[in-house]
């Protein structure tokens, strides 16, 4: 089933490292950059058993005394979440960077011994504990095992080493895991691997890449959990790898603890996970557009391809600046070039927004300012006798600012003045791994040391948080100059809880049909990690698409939550001078470009809802058909289609020369094409054409999809009218939120919330707003209620007043209190005021509808 599978990938990563080191400078496909050798844990270690001696109840759970000179505590935080730890006696729980919330308010919950077991009870879960040998089960409140260890192995430490057992199932699916390669969004059978990877041209079956989320979701038998193994050293997953009967997972060193939390839903397991990491901000609305992107612009380039997109009127938000923006690779300078007053002005006349890359190292350079106070300061990453540590990276020998050292963080936001002075909207952090080229493995020893005192930590322990500390200090730059506006922060390297200060792009993909294919099962698994705000590069970032491959990828990528074009330099793609902008394939390939990221820009009131969903209940954005139906077990390996939001599901092309493909409906909806109008009952594969310009959509009945007109740029024109695009069975509502999209006066009460109701009553149908939050000056004055698959209407009327017929869209748009019924699509649209206190009422003649 998972092919090709990353077990392999253990073998090839050994081949690939002696690769690499050859191929340093010159990096191609076959030598993917992977960590040392993965450390295994021992067999005849893991088999000892921990037993309990004493038990003790604290205030949020159970303290046990084991047999090993170690402590556990089983602690609820909430009443569907309990934190497991085992530690060597006298030592401190442990809380990682990624948690957001360590003050939890103690459920009500029995404790009670008896049999040997030890029973905490809450108001949805039980967790039981055996004592001898010591062992966990988690069960619902109907008694239904959730989760348990499996007990031949248990839990513990081999060595530094903890690690945690548990029992599965052939039937249990498992997600998540942040950032994984691969083809099926299932992770059954897998041997996952965590430590951040600079992998240029990834395969696959590579088993490192850039960022590391240690966390999964488990679905057995209709029910979800999640586990989340705070630990930021190397860490493994073998998800029934080595038998169906358990999975296990382990790290280099570090503390033994990890959270439970239950669902039943996989929504409920994300609302709870983010409450504990995090959850995104509301995103800047310019965030949600378009960007252009290629390394190695030149100046001219960058205002050449703006211009370019604003002629064709292909909508666009954001191009960027990569690193040769800077002086000689120094961070936090520009070149003249592309400092240019007159380029930045330009830019902000056709309204583009401006995003700079930003890398961690520091050019070794005495005199250059950077350099300079950093080293005065103390700065930077040390090497084990104290001395600074040195690397080789895009400006030569370079410092490696100490990140996890709060003033460090500090000064680096600081900096970012020199970059927003120009204008800059939003940046770009890239090499955070961090990439060393002449380190061990593309990276620092592990025993380079950050932080001082009680505070040091090696590089070993600290790898996987470098890029979260980064991202939380240029988050800081935001809030230090931009106080009243979101920020945007976009990185390569993650760790569990990066959602909350920035969005992830997956690293340097390559042009290739299993890549395009990749990236759906990668984003939905990323989003069921808790980072919603996810994209890859458009067209693919190493080597070169062909039109065919382009078209394809441009109907994935303007669905994208993040969606960047973006691609390497030419030195790299091996003499073609091919561009990868929507014009740079023909005249079609324009076309499909254009009729695609129009669609985006027509559908932004909804893709901005969903991200403040994704804001407030850690939902995904790109989810895969699992989220939404888990009940339906068809759904749990299909990593071809994905959900765009809660109503619209994509089912694109991902394979070349394809021009039909089969389509899973889930169970229990009744889903329409997109394009025809056709219906099909869910729970059926359908068979669909999808010729290069056509990219399958189906929304699901009973949806209200909130649309308006295309802009260039997603501030172009205030939202006067809201198009209520609906495919109505018997009731649609739709909670809409509205705010001004760029500012944090949200937080202070300034947004509308409206409920908007549709609902078919006999034979006529009946709408209704209701506002349920007004504190947002809005300039929508009306809806546009579009009814798809309707009868002509005998008349529409609000209380008393009847609407007046008009003939076309575009008049019924400009009419309040008017409606237009389109006969060749079988389509109502009516406009209704958007301060309308009665209810629409709609009648039809006779039969109720087409
Ligand atoms: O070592 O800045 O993933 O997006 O264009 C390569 C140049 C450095 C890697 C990033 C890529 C970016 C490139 N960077």
């Amino acid at each position: 089933m998972h092919k090709p599978s990353k077990n392999i990938s253990r073998l090839v990563a050994t081949t690939a490292i002696a690769a690499s080191i050859f191929a340093a400078q010159a990096p191609n496909v076959l030598a993917v950059t992977q960590p040392h050798p993965d450390k295994e844990l021992n067999q005849e270690a893991v088999k000892k058993q921990l037993q309990v001696e004493g038990v003790q109840q604290v205030e949020n759970g159970v303290k046990l005394d084991l047999s090993s000179d170690q402590t556990a505590f089983i602690r609820l935080f909430s009443e569907d979440m309990a934190k497991i730890s085992i530690l060597n006696d006298g030592e401190e729980e442990y809380f990682s960077e990624a948690i957001a919330k360590k003050e939890w308010d103690t459920p009500s919950f029995d404790v009670k011994e008896q049999n040997g077991e030890i029973t905490l009870t809450t108001n949805e879960i039980t967790v039981k504990i055996k004592k001898e040998p010591f062992g966990i089960k988690f069960l619902d409140k109907k008694g239904n095992v959730i989760n348990e260890d499996y007990m031949k192995n248990g839990s513990g430490y081999d060595g530094e080493k903890p690690y945690v057992y548990k029992k599965t199932n052939e039937n249990e699916a498992f997600y998540g895991f942040g950032e994984q390669g691969g083809l099926e969004v299932n992770q059954r059978g897998e041997s996952i691997g965590m430590f951040n990877t600079d992998a240029y041209g990834y395969q696959p079956n590579t088993k490192y890449l850039y960022t590391s989320i240690p966390f999964f979701i488990g679905l057995k038998n209709d029910k979800a959990y999640g586990i989340f193994f705070d630990n930021t050293n190397r860490s493994y997953f073998e998800m029934a790898s080595e038998s169906d009967d358990y999975y296990y997972f382990y790290a280099d060193d570090g503390k033994l603890n990890y959270y439970f939390m239950y669902g039943p839903e996989i929504e409920d397991v994300l609302d709870s996970y983010t409450n504990l990491t995090g959850k995104i901000d509301k995103p800047a609305k310019w965030t949600l557009g378009l960007h252009q992107s290629k390394w190695e612009y030149s100046a001219e380039d960058i205002e050449r391809v703006a211009e370019t997109y604003r002629e064709k009127n292909i909508p666009i938000d954001t191009m960027h600046f990569d690193i040769d923006y800077m002086d000689e690779y120094r961070v936090f300078t520009w070149s003249d070039k592309f400092g240019s007053e007159a380029l930045h002005q330009k830019l902000d006349d056709m309204n583009f927004h401006k995003i700079t890359i930003n890398d961690p190292a520091v050019k070794k350079d005495p005199g250059y300012f950077m350099y300079d106070e950093g080293t005065a300061n103390d700065y930077w990453a040390k090497n084990p006798d104290g001395t600074n540590f040195v690397g080789k990276v895009w400006p030569g020998d370079s410092m490696f600012p100490d990140f996890s050292k709060p003033e460090v963080r500090e000064w680096w936001a600081t900096k970012h003045n020199i970059l927003f002075d120009k204008g800059i909207d939003g940046i770009w952090n890239d090499m955070n791994e961090p990439a060393v080229f002449d380190g061990p493995y593309h990276t620092m020893p592990l025993d380079v040391t950050f932080g001082e005192g009680e505070n040091k930590r090696t590089h070993a322990e600290y790898h996987n948080l470098y890029g979260h500390d980064e991202a939380e200090a240029t988050y800081k730059a935001f809030e230090k100059y931009k106080p009243n506006t979101r920020p945007f922060v976009l990185t390569r390297d993650m760790y569990a809880g990066s959602q909350r200060y920035a969005a992830l792009w997956t690293g340097d993909n390559v042009s290739e049909w299993d890549h395009l294919q990749m990236s759906i099962p990668m984003n939905t698994n990323i989003g069921l990690s808790g980072v919603p705000f996810v994209g890859n590069d458009i067209g693919g970032f190493a080597g070169r698409p062909d039109a065919e491959m382009f078209a394809r990828w441009i109907e994935v990528g303007a669905f994208l939550p993040f969606s960047r074009i973006h691609y390497d330099s030419d030195k790299k793609a091996e003499g073609e001078k091919q561009g990868q902008e929507p014009w740079a394939f023909g005249q079609e390939v324009e076309d499909i470009s254009k009729k695609y990221v129009e669609m985006r820009y027509k559908l932004m009131p909804y893709l901005y809802n969903t991200f403040i969903d994704a804001s407030e209940n850690g939902t995904p954005v790109q989810q895969p058909l699992v989220y939404q139906f888990q009940e339906d077990e068809n759904t749990h390996n299909i990593s071809d289609q994905f959900m765009f939001g809660s109503s619209m599901m994509l089912a694109p092309v991902v394979k070349q020369g394809q021009t039909e493909r089969d389509v899973y409906l889930p169970e229990g909806e009744t889903w329409v094409d997109y394009w025809t109008g056709e219906e099909y009952e869910g729970g059926q594969t359908i068979h669909t054409n999808a010729q290069l310009d056509h990219l399958p959509i189906y929304v699901k009945k009973d949806s209200m999809i909130p649309t308006r007109e295309v802009q260039q740029y997603t501030g172009e024109k205030p939202l006067e009218n809201l198009v209520l695009d609906t495919y109505l069975d018997e009731k649609a509502t739709y909670s809409f939120y509205e705010d001004d999209g760029a500012t944090l006066d949200y937080k202070d009460g300034e947004y509308n919330i409206t409920d908007l109701v549709i609902q078919r009553k006999g034979k006529h149908i009946e709408f209704k707003t209701k506002k349920q939050a007004t504190g947002y000056n809005t300039a929508l004055d009306s809806y546009t209620l579009k009814l798809n698959g309707e009868a002509a209407p005998k008349k529409v009327q609000a209380a008393r007043a009847k609407y007046n017929q008009v003939t076309s869209v575009e008049e019924v748009k400009s009419n309040q209190e008017s409606y237009f019924y389109d006969e060749e699509n079988n389509s109502l649209y009516v406009n209704v005021p958007a301060d309308e206190k009665h209810k629409i009422k709609i009648f039809f003649k006779g039969n109720k509808r087409k």
